[in-house]
């Protein structure tokens, strides 16, 4: 018999009750693989569909080899694999921020490769494929990362591959190590990266001609890699939205508890805002703004500030001096006059970089405001410093503005309690900010992210092993059994105006005003703002009644007949 410190000191590196415990939890597989046991690689073949963007043409043009291959048509699976490659050696990466389940597309990968074929590990990220940095991973790893949440095997990073001298890298890498094939699992932007490189490398990497393989599979919690039926959801979404709605509800509990505050909760979802509905739709408080909603309204920040200041008057007048107001990550560049502004600040910071980089942080406002026009010099000039800063702040590799750093809770913060001064001094308003984002990506997965990852994986695999180059993974039908398909990267690219010149890109989902899930949350907002509807989703689970529950929004917008979703 251990004694109490002997059995804690065995909980330590992963190794909790929960963690030893979810490592056991049996995974569905869809029908396609056959046996949850020894799964089997599946081949695939052309289904009807063709896809398509306005354009197209110039994508031909510059991807000859992967859309000459695919055609852009979608591909289905098309019954269990029994000349399957052998030998192969495949390498797989991170890219961009963690999702839950991540570690699941690799066991997918490892189990689908069966013994006759080697699994590599990339360290960390595209980074790690320019360096070459990889290692062989063992059934042994696979067991012990089973289920569990993070990145934190391989490590991840945002090295977007653009230089020719970097594809040289990549290329060198490949036959360094023999590699045969290349998994990136990652968002949108990664998914680009793996576009780009199936056609760098799609021949003329090995001595006899051939090429190296690149399977891209859909990443990101911010739920902004979606494709119709054929992708209705990116993995990690689901575990990050009941972490976050878990914490809302806890926080709304509060609301009522202590009847004085106000909680301003910035939730991470970069640019779109399919987290902060999902959660709304989880949690019901009383405010939610919705960045699509505010573009398409050209909605002002002042009248942003009006819309939340008239929810907190009407409800102070009703006794509840108390409230949560969701705001979405990206909020400040959905509203016109910030959006106008950040562009031409971009602009200004790329033609200006090399005297920019040279200024001291303090000197900088004022170098930019002078090479603004007239009205977005004003309007930088009237915004707090821990917002001007945050706008000036470095981007990251694909160019993005880094919202999270950004921090608008506080903003409106400010601003509304200035407006209730104004409209009626007597009025009590208490509030508090919190930013919930990197609390959620990590999290052990959801049984959904779970089962969606693991399938994923089992997908990313056979397509290798079918010889496939260019697409990227995905399983339809997530509410009946699951469908193994291929989607060609070529089909999904677009030319968009990026760091001053135009580039091909996988455009970003957004929310859409006329979306089932849009629709429903507007049929019931002012209702949550009028009285505490809330309700609290509780932890998630991974035993129990709400364990097979997929995202309130997915359902809404597939169509489902029930939040129950059916994988295997
Ligand atoms: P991906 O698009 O790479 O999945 O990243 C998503 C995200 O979590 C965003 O929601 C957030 O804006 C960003 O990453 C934060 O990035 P970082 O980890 O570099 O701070």
């Amino acid at each position: 018999m251990s004694t109490l410190a002997e059995q804690l000191q065995k909980m330590e590196t992963h190794s909790s009750v929960f963690e030893s415990a979810v490592r056991q939890l049996p995974l569905p597989v869809c029908a396609a693989f056959g046996s949850a046991t020894q799964p089997q690689a599946v081949s695939f073949a052309s289904s009807p569909r063709v896809l398509s963007t306005k354009d197209s043409d110039s994508v031909a043009r510059s991807f000859p080899n992967s859309v000459q291959a695919s055609g852009n048509v979608v591909l289905s699976s098309s019954g269990t694999n029994l000349q399957a490659a052998q030998g192969k050696r495949v390498a797989v990466l991170f890219s961009g921020g963690p999702a839950s389940g991540g570690h699941n597309v690799v066991c997918g990968i490892k189990r689908i490769l069966g013994k006759g074929n080697t699994l590599f590990g990339v360290r960390p990220g595209p980074r790690g494929l320019l360096k070459g940095d990889l290692f062989e991973i063992t059934d042994a790893d696979i067991d012990s990362i089973i289920n569990t949440g993070g990145f934190d095997f391989l490590g991840t990073d945002r090295t977007k591959i653009k230089s020719e001298k970097q594809f040289q890298q990549v290329k060198d890498t490949c036959i360094r190590h023999n590699l045969d094939a290349i998994v990136i699992i990652g968002g949108d932007d990664s998914n680009t990266n793996a576009a780009v490189l199936a056609e760098y490398l799609f021949k003329d990497v090995k001595a006899d001609g051939s090429g190296v393989q690149v399977i891209g599979v859909p990443k990101t919690i911010d739920g902004d890699l979606q494709i119709g039926d054929l992708l209705p959801i990116s993995f990690g979404f689901d575990t990050a939205t009941k972490i976050y709605a878990e914490m809302v509800g806890n926080i709304l509990q509060d609301t009522r508890s202590s009847l004085k505050y106000w909680h301003f909760i910035k939730l991470m979802g970069r640019s779109a805002s399919h987290v902060t509905i999902e959660v709304a739709l989880q949690t019901k408080p009383a405010v939610t703004l919705i960045s699509e909603e505010v573009a398409e309204k050209k909605q002002s920040l002042s009248s942003i500030i009006d819309q939340i200041a008239h929810a907190v008057v009407t409800r102070a007048d009703k006794g509840l001096n108390h409230g949560v107001v969701l705001v979405p990550e990206g909020l400040i560049e959905f509203i016109p006059e910030m959006h106008a502004l950040i562009a031409e600040l971009n602009d200004a910071v790329a033609q200006n970089a090399v005297e920019f980089a040279a200024l001291h942080d303090l000197a900088r406002p004022m170098f930019i405001q002078n090479k603004l026009t007239p009205d977005n010099a004003t309007l930088l000039a009237s915004l707090p410093d821990y917002i001007v800063s945050m706008l000036l702040a470095e981007r990251d590799s694909h160019g993005n503005l880094q919202v999270s750093l950004i921090p608008t809770e506080q903003l409106l913060i400010d601003m509304t309690a200035r407006s209730i001064k104004e409209i009626d001094a007597s009025i009590s308003f208490t509030a508090q900010s919190h930013f919930l984002g990197y609390e959620g990506r990590c999290g052990a997965p959801t049984l959904f992210d779970a089962a969606y990852t693991y399938n994923l994986g089992l997908t990313a695999g056979s397509l290798i092993l079918d010889g496939r180059t260019g697409y990227m993974a995905t399983v339809t039908g997530l509410t009946a059994g699951g469908f193994p398909q291929a989607i060609p990267l070529t089909g999904l690219l677009n030319i968009e105006r990026r760091h001053g010149h135009d580039e091909f890109v996988i455009e970003k989902a957004l929310v859409k005003m006329d979306s089932p899930a849009m629709k429903y949350f507007v049929s019931r907002r002012s209702e949550w703002a009028a009285d505490d509807l809330f309700a609290s989703p509780g932890p998630r689970q991974l035993w129990g009644p709400a364990a097979y529950q997929q995202p309130i929004s997915v359902a809404l917008n597939s169509a489902s007949e029930s939040l129950a979703f059916k994988i295997g």
